[in-house]
């Protein structure tokens, strides 16, 4: 989200406030039935890195990414999917330890382990290896947006500062940028509406948000013969 607040063109957002809340139809936007998704002219756009990608080439003249072919731009996404599969899904432990182990207290006890072991080495690596200053490449890019948000994760689950010092001045350094402020008051449901000016045009709701998606995709799939990966797999 910090991401298209950065790029600047116009947008709404389709938050999901409540996991109860799901829709059986988003399965058919994405069958992983995860968020982050993007939706643009009738096309889906899932995963992390693919959404990523996507808006930083849209912004490679506001910095938000790098030319491919060039080598800040081969970096870039080798940090992209550093964060996405080695910092991102390492948060497992802590917020879905029920896919370890039915038990309430190993559960209490995985989710311990992981903060104090894995989760904490993954992000070591992030503070000791990937910030070069304070943000990823001298210039903050559609990388940083992320590594922002998952940095909102660890607030709680360590003492930033002491820990992981780099971290701590990256997002004291972020946190002064407007966008970063607007989406985290958006991420809180403080910011409902949006004036525009940086292209966020408010909320709209979930179940009508996956009902016109579904249909627009359909369509796009019919004209196009094809559905996700049917490319792919002919490929394959
Ligand atoms: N590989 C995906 C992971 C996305 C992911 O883990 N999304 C979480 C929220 S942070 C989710 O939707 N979890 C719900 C579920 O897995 O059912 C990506 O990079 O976008």
């Amino acid at each position: 989200m910090l991401s298209l607040f950065w790029l600047g063109k116009p947008f709404k957002l389709c938050r999901i406030e409540d996991e109860n809340d799901g829709d059986a139809d988003y399965a058919k936007l994405n069958a992983l039935d995860q968020v982050p998704l993007l939706f643009i002219d009738g096309d889906v756009i899932t995963e992390n890195g693919g959404i990523l990608n996507h808006i930083g080439l849209e912004g490679v003249e506001r910095g938000l990414h790098f030319k491919p072919g060039t080598r800040e731009y081969d970096q870039l996404n080798r940090a992209i999917g550093f964060i996405s599969s080695d910092l991102h899904k390492s948060f497992a432990g802590v917020w879905m330890p029920e896919i370890f182990h039915d038990d309430k207290k190993v559960q209490a006890q995985i989710k311990d382990k992981v903060v104090k072991g894995h989760l904490h080495d993954v992000i070591q690596h992030a503070n000791d290896h990937l910030l070069r200053s304070i943000t990823l490449y001298d210039r903050p890019t559609v990388g940083d947006a992320y590594l922002f948000a998952l940095s909102q994760w660890m607030v709680d689950l360590y003492d930033l500062k002491s820990e992981f010092p780099n971290i701590a001045r990256f997002r004291e350094a972020l946190l002064k940028d407007e966008s970063v402020r607007k989406a985290v008051a958006v991420d809180e449901g403080k910011l409902k509406e949006g004036d525009g000016r940086d292209g966020f045009l408010g909320h709209v709701e979930f179940k009508s948000f996956v009902k016109e998606a579904v249909t627009r995709k359909e369509a796009r799939d019919r004209e196009r013969g094809e559905g996700e990966f049917t490319r792919l797999k002919a490929a394959g």
